[in-house]
């Protein structure tokens, strides 16, 4: 592996020890002097390798860092903030606890700093991006009891013909935004029998003590279409109904979004480059025949001028839902002579419009092609949930979910939303 270059990472995902503790972690490379690199482990203690001096170009050098590590699999990256680092050729990880070990071997190599350079937690903050120990995309809150569930996509490390690689979603909870559980996979392409590609964007809802959870996929025969999974928790399993929910035989059938008015109507809009949507059913896993899927006016009015197929800003990811009383469409967007998505927003006092342009909410420079917004209230705070490319060995196809506090100005519009470093610990409920 190489991390040499600014922005490079090498990652080892399962190193597997017995017993948690200190482990002597052994580094061949070659490198110049003072050179730095960043060392995380499963995606919180992070050292600040520095000047390993191994002379001039010297190759291989063996350097110790004393690492602390948990029993079972331990998710290992090194990374590059810096202009150069060190040329790692391979590690290993002792099989014995460092106190077990006769070090004077590593004596001259062994970097013993390491450990104290672990920086500290801020336990009131909760860091962007909110994963660091796998990719992920597409974040979908959903709020219930005194949890928000983020469900995602995820972005394999590995990609098949260079391209979205995802096979499966995941589930994160919290009660206070900073401490986070994983849970997952809670449903995969796997579970889907008629369905063998791109496990995208996804969202949850609960009825009536159920849980669904619509998804793009991939079908069999081609073409997009959205499947639904149906479980008795939150965080799954889920089950899929064996059938498409929605198949209109084209790819238009991307990245549902679903909210449950007040009067129990449940509404489910979807896709890319047209906005459609349809009545869902009170079992959540059908629709209104009669009304059909309907398609949503694809004007400058509702979307602004933009450069996505309809010729206004409107791409994708559509994230539908109501407050004080007025509806909300947040969505993915191309502005004009623009490359990258940037986030907008548009407001109806009706659930199926007019909608009315509202402005853009966050703009592109996440580093990647696509954005995604979620967006929930959550104990007094309101946040937007988004993805960009910025945890190490990021890319268009390896996306990291972020998060930004935000408000509502008094007649309910939004000011752009800048991406930011994190959110603060929910203390009490406002
Ligand atoms: O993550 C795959 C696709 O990319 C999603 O369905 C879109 O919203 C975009 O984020």
């Amino acid at each position: 592996g190489y991390v040499g270059q600014k922005g490079n990472t090498l990652t080892f995902p399962n190193v597997k020890v017995e017993k948690s503790g200190t482990y002597c972690l052994l580094l061949y490379y070659c490198s110049g002097e003072n050179r730095t690199f960043t060392l995380t482990i499963n995606g919180e203690d992070r050292y600040d390798v520095t000047k390993l001096y191994s002379g001039d170009y010297v190759h291989p050098t063996v350097a110790a860092v004393l690492v602390d590590l948990k029993a079972g699999e331990n998710f290992i990256m090194f990374g590059n903030d810096a202009a150069y680092a060190p040329d790692l050729d391979r590690i290993a990880v002792s099989d014995k606890l460092a106190s077990e070990m006769d070090l004077s071997e590593y004596a001259d190599a062994l970097y013993k700093d390491a450990k104290v350079a672990v920086a500290e937690k801020n336990p009131d903050f909760c860091e962007n991006p909110i994963v660091r120990t796998m990719y992920t995309a597409d974040p979908a809150p959903m709020v219930y009891g005194d949890t928000l569930y983020l469900y995602t996509t995820h972005d394999e490390d590995q990609l098949v013909n260079d391209f979205y690689t995802m096979v499966d979603w995941y589930c994160f909870t919290t009660k206070d935004m900073v401490n986070w559980e994983q849970h997952g996979p809670i449903f995969s392409l796997d579970d889907i029998s008629w369905a063998d590609d791109r496990a995208w964007a996804p969202q949850a809802v609960e009825r009536n003590g159920k849980f669904y959870l619509y998804c793009p996929v991939h079908k069999k025969d081609g073409g997009m279409a959205i499947a639904v999974g149906v479980s008795d928790s939150p965080t799954g399993p889920f089950k899929d109904l064996g059938y498409p929910l929605v198949d209109e035989g084209d790819w238009n059938d991307i990245d549902p979004t679903v909210f449950i008015d007040d009067d129990g109507q449940a509404y489910l809009y979807f896709g890319n480059p047209e906005l459609r949507y349809v009545l869902l059913n009170e079992d959540m896993i059908s629709y209104n025949k009669e009304v059909g899927i309907v398609k949503i006016p694809m004007v400058e009015e509702s979307f602004a001028k933009g450069s996505h197929m309809t010729g206004t800003t409107y791409a994708e990811g559509p994230w539908f839902y109501k407050r004080n009383g007025l509806y909300y469409m947040v969505y993915a967007a191309f502005g004009l002579d623009k490359r990258d998505e940037h986030l907008a927003y548009s407001t109806a006092t009706s659930p199926t419009g007019p909608w009315k342009y509202g402005g853009v909410l966050m703009t592109e420079e996440g580093g990647v092609f696509t954005n995604h917004p979620g967006v929930c209230d959550f104990k007094g705070h309101s946040y937007l949930f988004y993805h960009t490319g910025e945890l190490p060995g990021g890319s268009l196809f390896h996306r990291s979910v972020c998060v930004a506090e935000f408000t509502y100005n008094e007649d309910g519009s939004i000011d752009t939303i800048a991406k930011c470093d994190g959110v603060s610990a929910i203390k009490e409920e406002k």
